[in-house]
């Protein structure tokens, strides 16, 4: 007979927040902030450098090797890296080909020594919540396990929306290798146009699996150079338990947000669109 277990609920914060310092030497197309390592933050960096151009390279390419950094863009990231570190394949113009062979392509590649990116948790009842809830409230070995993904609620929306990333962990002693699945809300709230029911296209979603680690890292990220105010559910996340199993019930899968950052964009350039 299959155990059947009762497992946790787990309640998150997140916080947003200014971009780290970061120094500059030679550019890693992806690593767009410059930390050592491709992520999810940079797709973050991506959305925010989007449309802005620059100098090109002298190398258009986005080989995972150093390449001569350009003479600097007009703009810097806030507190960090120059724009001309968006351009991954150093056109001399951010568009999504840097995000698609430059950020995706290069995803997981790390050079020297990174550093650990500026993943923050927020303040209970200050910060919005990155609230991850399964389905239902039992589960059985063998059988998928979904939750769903809330962020921020009514009582305590997000102010300013313009990207999240975020790992979640969970015990892959227990958990089938490859059997972890994300998908985003088709229409999210964060891509509503103003108060109407248009919704905008201008964001991409990413998920990538860690089976080695037991993880899955999540990205959604607009790239329309406006900021949502909103709340409500941003995607569904499943995984299956081993049916051969021995675990302590009912902590069960240890599913939790291992690091969380969340961004808003800050007007302090000129974005593209208002430079006509
Ligand atoms: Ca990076
Ligand atoms: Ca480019």
């Amino acid at each position: 007979m299959r155990k059947v277990f009762t497992y946790l609920t787990g309640f998150f914060i997140v916080l947003a927040f200014s971009f780290p310092k970061l120094t500059a030497q030679s550019i890693y197309p992806g690593d767009i902030n410059n930390n050592g390592l491709v992520n999810g933050v940079d797709m973050l960096y991506w959305g925010v450098g989007y449309e802005h151009t620059g100098p090109a390279r002298t190398t258009s390419t986005v080989y995972w090797q150093a390449q001569p950094q350009p003479a600097d863009w007009s703009d810097n990231f806030p507190g960090g890296p120059n724009y001309s570190y968006a351009d991954c394949n150093g056109d001399g113009r951010v568009t999504g080909i840097d995000l698609n062979l430059g950020v995706r392509g290069n995803y997981g590649r790390t050079h020297g020594t990174p550093q650990l990116d500026d993943y923050r948790f927020g303040v209970y009842n200050v910060d919005p919540l990155l609230h991850i809830k399964p389905k239902s409230q039992t589960g059985s070995l063998g059988n998928r396990v979904e939750y769903e993904i809330f962020l921020g609620e009514e009582s305590l929306p997000v102010e300013k929306f313009y990207g999240i990333t975020f790992i979640i962990s969970y015990d892959k002693s227990i958990v089938k290798n490859n059997a972890v699945t994300f998908e985003a809300v088709e229409n999210p709230w964060f891509a509503r146009i103003g108060n109407t029911n248009n919704f905008d296209y201008q964001w991409e979603p990413f998920w990538h699996n860690d089976t080695d680690y037991g993880a899955v890292e999540i990205a959604l990220f607009k790239y329309d150079y406006t900021n949502t105010r909103g709340h409500g559910k941003i995607g569904e996340f499943s995984l299956i338990i081993k049916d051969d199993v021995s675990v302590n019930l009912p902590t069960g899968l240890d599913v939790k947000v291992e690091a969380v950052m969340m961004i808003c964009l800050l007007y302090t350039s000129p974005s593209p669109r208002d430079r006509g």
